[in-house]
């Protein structure tokens, strides 16, 4: 029999979706990018869900093995009513991405207001009492994601601002997680690539032998709208500034019924992954705007790819030659 390849570098997990509007226990809109922490045995997933009004919030889910979750019955975090938060979440908070540090979780989201997008950072045990800690962008940033270490000494982020409509991937660094400078850009969008117009961290920064391993969005207009793929990037271990690889073509696109079609078509969007210790990886992503899917890969593969070492794949067909990062 012939060999296949296989559709994406990440395989779906048979049971996709595997949250969708039915199993959240309130009424709502959709339910869609999640961020997945793993706490011994449990997994949670701090999800991202539209109320039907169209701002966002968060719900907790739970599960055994990381594919088949309960949503808990209220909302675990809501748009500030009080202060200076509820007048830059008027709009929802959204996209959350949890990291471990300093012995607590640290969740980046984006708030949202009439002023824009920024970037937000709470504090949390448990993940149903959240603690603000401060607002760390002005507008027109998100994505955030924090490392999970401090590198020679300082907190380093990842985000997303735009500038004259380009959206790349920046870093900056801090002493306290509240002010954050020395700027600078990480990787662009690439001209006649599948991230050709913006691009955006995704998933917070993986540790690996090889390198911080980050996996990204990007996004390609078409003349039916813009495609969200999932893509990575290895930055080096010491200097997180500096781009080791970035893989040439997507690991994940949007193809199955429940990524090309719903609230925005054809988005795959992930808000954080996993890697099991045999070195699994598994992948949370938002389908079209309306569905929390998972998928699986090899960190092993995702790794080559990000290097250009993968066998047999377009590269090596089309001979193409390309350094450009
Ligand atoms: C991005 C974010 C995501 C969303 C995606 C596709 O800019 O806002 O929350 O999933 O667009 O609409």
């Amino acid at each position: 029999m012939r060999k296949r390849a296989g559709r994406d570098i990440f395989h779906r997990w048979e049971g996709n979706p595997a949250l969708t509007l039915e199993d959240i226990p309130f009424r709502c809109n959709t339910v869609f990018n999640g961020t997945p922490v793993k706490l011994g045995d449990e997994y949670l997933l701090l999800l991202r869900v539209e109320g039907q009004q169209g701002y966002s919030f968060f719900a907790l889910a739970k599960s055994g093995d990381g594919f088949h979750f309960e949503v808990e019955e209220k909302p675990v975090l809501l748009p500030a009513k009080e202060g200076i938060f509820s007048i830059y979440e008027a709009r929802g908070i959204e996209d959350p991405r949890a990291t471990f540090i300093d012995g607590s979780w640290y969740v980046m989201y984006t708030a949202t207001s009439n002023y824009g997008f920024r970037i937000a950072l709470a504090k949390t045990e448990d993940f149903h009492h959240f603690e603000r800690i401060a607002l760390i962008s002005e507008p027109g940033n998100k994505d955030g994601v924090l490392f999970p270490e401090k590198i020679n000494g300082q907190y380093v982020r990842l985000d997303r601002p735009i500038g004259l409509d380009v959206g790349s991937i920046w870093i900056s660094y801090s002493n306290d997680l509240k002010s954050w400078g020395n700027s600078k850009v990480l990787i662009t969008p690439r001209k006649g690539y599948w991230d050709s117009y913006r691009i955006g961290a995704s998933a917070p920064p993986i540790k690996t032998k090889q390198g911080w391993l980050e996996i990204y969005h990007g996004v390609k207009l078409t003349v039916s709208g813009p495609v969200y793929r999932v893509g990575a990037v290895l930055l080096d271990l010491e200097d997180p500034s500096v781009v080791i690889g970035r893989c040439k073509v997507p690991l994940l696109s949007p193809r199955e019924y429940y990524e090309r079609i719903g609230d925005v078509n054809n988005v795959v969007f992930a808000c954080g992954a996993l890697v099991e210790p045999d070195g699994e990886v598994k992948l949370y992503y938002g389908a079209a705007d309306t569905y929390l899917c998972v998928a699986t890969a090899k960190l092993e593969e995702i790794i080559e790819y990000t290097l250009g070492e993968e066998k047999g794949g377009e590269a090596d067909l089309l001979g193409r030659v390309d350094n450009e990062t």
